[in-house]
């Protein structure tokens, strides 16, 4: 050979052996890029997927598992499957009941309607893949587990896997407005394009619902719980159609929430009274009409009095009496009614107690189909908070965990926090109630609030897709781990290479506990700015309500800090079953995780670490940012394993991040020290300005406020 023509081989050949980077890796394909295999994961996969075989008849969801097998191997091998009716060696075969080929023993019973098993078989002397289930939407779960298994290293030969869901309602809630704007949103606006609904169906809506239906999530909430009406009248009752039309052959139900008084806002009645008959009426003839648009409707979500929504405790009803009435207008229908336990009243004593007074003894009142729908905590989504003492406290009531995935007070989009080991930490606590049920064991369903825009990477950061993911997952599985769902996503999501893998999926384990440490470490929560939540803002103290101030939360000033909620305090610890009454009711037993949510203590109170509760302060929040700092010296030791476009956004992003960590403590510290009255310990560095730098602060134009 030529030199030249030597030269040209190699150049050829080191550009084959460079990752080829796509042109459009922007993210928008989230966990479904399905890219290139490595060679030898290549040919394992062609072998096994040579052709596809499905079961009979071909519905419209069945249609969308062998396209996207089809789509996937393809991507992943460069080469389509065919879909044949002949059984050959390496096919996929698509199998219900009813399709399967006589002879084949499969557990059908345990799968139930929408579990799937994945086998590795002979069958008439073929080596063939099963991908068996009771129903088409079995069969499509079915083939995006054996696309993630293609994808995450699983031996294809030897497949025996079967998974079905716990909990039959797995739900996104979006709090979307009917002008687009996202309450909580930080990924551009919202992907319902209302005006040009219903003719105009985004293609978008598709890529929404191959990507929930991936995880298993099967019903989708579309507006914001502070509801407008508007929702539902008929021209937005035939937009919804139109999304429930393009979602229903990936399993997914479409649910609206409900504003309490639309009878009197659409109906002109003068009451939305629950127990009068013609509002019940309204809400019966209502129900009707959306089941003639939308057959497979799921239900009303409902926010009633609570910050300020109208609800039945105006006409002197309470939470049950409400929900019953929605519930029986949607019962000849088989709807359901997620009514929250998201409620506070201004000024009635300790805000965390509220939501468990009001409700803990409705216990036994409600329709068989409401749920009632319990945030993780009882206060609002914080870095961290202890689990929602209602959460297991309601035997006779179905119960749906609300989980936020959007950022609202965890840095919006732009900090990288992976929110799977929140949401693990939350389902395996075990609630003793009875003792070794956990939070998981006491769900009939699970919402997360969505945090999905019209950005293109859809979640407005890289990462936080990883929130949606580990959510998804979690809802099919509980039993399932973070750092797991971490790898799987990963690995679908930037790269295989096992070096990598490792760095992303500890870099995410560890963001979670890094944000506690530097927005609200051991048990402190609701320190950020007003109105938007960001950043941070401890000192206000000038709210019209009480419980909205940050100094309500933390009480600090020279004798010490933490809200006292044990028996001599507010007592919210005796809501909880009394093994953990009794542990929460004194500081030395308490979690030190949780320790100032429960209690109040002198700044010389000594914790497991030997360091005075001051110091420990400032120690945690020296560890949080230290953890950014060290995430974002991983990140970048990863820029030839992760294609350029997305490892620039990360790192950009991480900069902000460990700036807003940095101000998280410097803020806190300047602010906290000038309760305390303390120096800082030796060797601490000072904030870098002056608290009133800090508090000088404005955010006007912040985004997530909604319309
Ligand atoms: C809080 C949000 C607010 C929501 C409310 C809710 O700040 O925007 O409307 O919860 O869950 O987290 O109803």
């Amino acid at each position: 050979m030529k030199t030249w023509a030597r030269g040209l081989a190699g150049l050829l050949l080191a550009a084959a052996l460079q990752p080829a980077w796509s042109a459009v890796e922007d993210g928008y394909e989230l966990w479904q890029r399905y890219r290139a295999l490595p060679p030898v994961t290549q040919s394992e996969v062609l072998v096994r997927a040579l052709s596809i075989l499905p079961a009979t008849p071909m519905t419209p969801t069945l249609q969308a598992a062998v396209a996207e097998l089809k789509r996937g191997v393809a991507g992943l091998t460069g080469r389509e499957p065919a879909v044949s009716a002949q059984l050959a060696d390496g096919a996929l075969l698509l199998a219900t009941p009813a399709s399967a080929p006589a002879g084949l023993n499969l557990p059908w019973a345990e799968l139930g309607r929408e579990g799937y098993l994945l086998r590795s078989v002979k069958l008439q002397g073929r080596a063939v893949t099963l991908i068996a289930a009771n129903t088409d939407i079995g069969l499509l779960y079915g083939s995006f587990a054996w696309l993630r298994a293609a994808q995450t290293g699983a031996d294809l030969g030897k497949l025996d896997l079967r998974s079905a869901p716990r909990l039959g309602l797995r739900l996104l809630n979006h709090w979307d407005n009917l002008d687009r704007t996202v309450e909580r949103g930080y990924a551009g606006a919202s992907i319902w394009d209302w005006w040009k609904l219903p003719d105009i169906r985004d293609a978008r809506y598709v890529d929404y619902a191959r990507a929930n239906a991936s995880l298993g999530i099967n019903g989708t909430v579309l507006n914001n719980v502070n509801a407008k009406a508007d929702s539902l009248t008929a021209p937005f009752l035939a937009k919804a159609a139109a999304l429930a039309d393009v979602f229903r052959p990936y399993g997914i139900r479409v649910y609206l929430s409900a504003r309490f008084s639309a009878p009197v806002e659409l109906g002109g009645l003068k009451t939305a009274d629950p127990l009068d008959p013609a509002v019940r009426a309204w809400w019966k003839a209502k129900a009707d009409e959306i089941y003639r648009r939308i057959p497979d409707f799921g239900g009303f979500l409902v926010k009633a009095n609570s910050e300020g929504q109208p609800g039945p405790q105006d006409y002197g009803r309470n939470h049950a009496d409400g929900a019953n009435m929605l519930a029986e207008a949607l019962t000849p229908h088989g709807g359901v009614v997620m009514w929250r336990a998201f409620v506070y009243a201004p000024d009635a004593g300790d805000r965390a107690k509220q939501g468990y007074a009001e409700f803990q003894p409705l216990d036994g009142r409600f329709a068989p189909n409401v749920m009632v729908q319990v945030k993780n905590g009882a206060i609002d989504f914080q870095p961290r908070e202890p689990f929602h003492p209602l959460l297991g406290a309601m035997p006779k009531t179905p119960l749906a965990l609300e989980l936020q995935i959007t950022k609202e007070y965890l840095g919006f989009s732009t900090h990288l926090v992976y929110l799977g080991p929140l949401f693990e930490e939350v389902l395996r606590t075990d609630t003793q109630r009875p003792s070794g049920v956990t939070v998981a064991g006491q769900l009939t369903a699970m919402a997360g609030v969505a945090n999905i825009g019209t950005d293109r990477n859809w979640c407005g950061s890289h990462f936080d897709c990883a929130n949606w993911y580990a959510f998804g997952r979690l809802a099919w599985n509980a039993d399932l781990h973070a750092s797991d769902l971490a790898r799987e996503w990963v690995m679908q999501t930037f790269t295989a290479k096992p070096g990598a893998v490792d760095s992303i999926v500890s870099m995410m384990t560890a963001s979670r506990e890094a944000v506690v440490d530097y927005m609200t470490p051991l048990g402190l929560h609701h320190l950020m700015g007003t109105g938007h939540h960001h950043g941070p803002a401890p000192w206000v103290d000038n709210l019209e309500r009480a419980d909205w101030n940050p100094v309500y939360f933390h009480r600090a000033g020279r004798d010490g800090i933490g809200f006292d909620r044990s028996p001599r305090g507010s007592n919210a610890t005796a809501q909880y079953a009394p093994g953990w009454a009794a542990r929460l009711a004194r500081p030395e037993t308490t979690p030190e995780e949780w320790l100032l949510w429960f209690h109040h203590l002198p700044w010389d109170y000594r914790l497991a670490s030997g360091r005075t509760l001051w110091a420990e302060l400032v120690a945690r929040y020296d560890r949080g940012v230290a953890s950014v700092v060290d995430m974002r010296a991983r990140w970048a030791t990863l820029q030839a394993d992760i294609d350029p476009v997305r490892h620039a956004d990360v790192t950009a992003y991480l900069a902000v991040q460990e700036a807003e960590a940095r101000w998280w403590r410097d803020a806190c510290l300047a602010y906290f020290q000038s309760a305390s009255g303390l120096p800082l310990p030796p060797g601490v560095r000072p904030p870098e300005r002056s608290l009133n730098d800090y508090k000088a602060l404005r955010f006007n134009f912040a985004p997530g406020r909604g319309g």
